[in-house]
C-alpha cells in the first residue's frame, strides 16, 4: 500500500504480525480516486483477544472491498492449510494475485508460486511485483483501476488517511520498538499518545509536544524497554523523534514513559483504548 499510494503509512519491520489495524491510504488521480486498506496478517491461531480483534479487522475489510488484492511473498511457504484460502473462496469480489519480493526470487519461483494460487483460488489477474523496488507497481495500479466499479470520490482529493496524525505517531514509535527489540517484547507492547500540543520553539519554529506512553505486560519488561541507565529508552525517544520530526514535517519535543498493564491483550477496556474496537 505504501508503494502504491506513495507514503508512509503502514509501519513496516522484518517480524511478522507488526500491523495489528486496518489502515487506509487513498490515492487520487486526474481520473479516479482509490481507497486501499492494508490489514493485519491473518492470525491463524488466536491466542489473545487482540488478535481475534485483528482478525476481525481482515474480515470486515474484506466485507466492504469492490476488490481484494491478495498479497503473498514469494520467499514464503506455500501450505495448503493457510487460511487465506478460505477466506478469499468465500469473497464474492475479484481478486488480483500480487506476488510480493520479486526482487529476491527467479522466474520459475514466480510461475510455481502463481500456479499454486491459481490452481486453489479464482483469480482474474496475477502480478509479480516488488514494493521496495516500486517495480510493476505501475502495471498494478493500472490492472486495478480495470477491476473497481464507478463511484464519486469519498474523500477530498488531498486526503491521504482517514486517521489522526496522533495515530501516525503511535505507530511510528511501535515501528522502532519492532525495530530496537527482541523477542516477545515488541508483541507486548502498546502505544498510547498521553498530549500532542502545537506549540512554538524559542526561536519561534512550530513545535509539536508528544507525550506518549508504552504499556507492557510485565515488571521485567519494563527493565528491557528502559535499559541500563535508561540508555536503551533514550535511544528509542531518539529514533522515534526523527522519524515522527520527518513524518509531520515538524520539530518534535517526545516524551516517552513506560507503564505497566498487565493483560492488556485480553483486557476488553484496554483494547477499545487502543483502537482495537
Ligand atoms: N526484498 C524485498 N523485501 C520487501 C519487499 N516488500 C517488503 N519487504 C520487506 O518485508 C518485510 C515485511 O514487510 P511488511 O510491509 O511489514 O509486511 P507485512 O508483514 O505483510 O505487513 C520488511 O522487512 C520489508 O522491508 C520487496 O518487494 N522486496
Ligand atoms: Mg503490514
Amino acid at each position: 500500500m505504501n508503494a502504491l499510494v506513495g507514503e508512509r503509512m503502514s509501519i513496516i519491520t522484518p517480524k511478522p504480525q507488526t500491523t495489528r489495524h486496518r489502515i487506509i491510504g487513498i490515492l487520487t488521480g486526474q481520473q479516479f480516486q482509490l481507497v486501499f486498506s492494508d490489514t493485519p496478517g491473518y492470525v491463524r491461531d488466536p491466542a489473545y483477544k487482540m488478535h481475534k480483534a485483528m482478525n476481525r479487522f481482515v474480515e470486515g475489510t474484506l466485507e466492504d472491498a469492490d476488490l481484494l488484492l491478495l498479497v503473498f511473498d514469494l520467499t514464503e511457504e506455500l501450505d495448503d492449510a493457510n487460511p487465506v484460502l478460505a477466506m478469499v473462496k468465500k469473497a464474492n469480489i475479484p481478486v488480483i494475485l500480487v506476488l510480493n519480493k520479486m526482487d529476491l526470487v527467479k522466474e520459475q519461483r514466480i510461475q510455481d508460486v502463481q500456479k499454486w494460487w491459481e490452481k486453489r483460488t479464482t483469480t482474474v489477474e496475477a502480478i509479480a511485483v516488488s514494493a521496495l523496488d516500486s517495480k510493476n507497481t505501475g502495471q498494478l495500479l493500472e490492472r486495478i483501476l480495470q477491476y473497481v466499479p464507478e463511484g464519486p470520490p469519498y474523500y477530498p482529493v488531498d486526503q491521504l488517511t482517514d486517521r489522526p496524525e496522533r495515530f501516525f505517531v503511535s505507530e511510528i514509535i511501535r515501528e522502532k520498538i519492532f525495530l530496537l527489540y527482541q523477542d516477545e517484547v515488541p508483541y507486548s507492547c502498546e502505544v498510547g499518545i498521553e498530549s500532542f500540543q502545537e506549540s512554538k520553539t524559542n526561536a519561534g519554529e512550530p513545535l509539536a509536544r508528544i507525550r506518549a506512553v508504552i504499556y507492557v505486560l510485565r515488571e521485567t519488561q519494563k527493565g528491557i524497554l528502559l535499559g541500563k541507565q535508561g540508555r536503551s529508552i533514550k535511544k528509542l525517544g531518539t529514533v522515534s523523534r526523527l522519524a515522527i520530526e520527518s513524518f509531520l514535517q515538524t520539530k518534535v519535543f517526545l516524551e516517552l514513559t513506560v507503564k505497566v498493564r498487565s493483560n492488556w491483550r485480553d483486557d476488553e477496556r484496554a483494547l477499545e483504548q487502543f483502537g482495537y474496537k
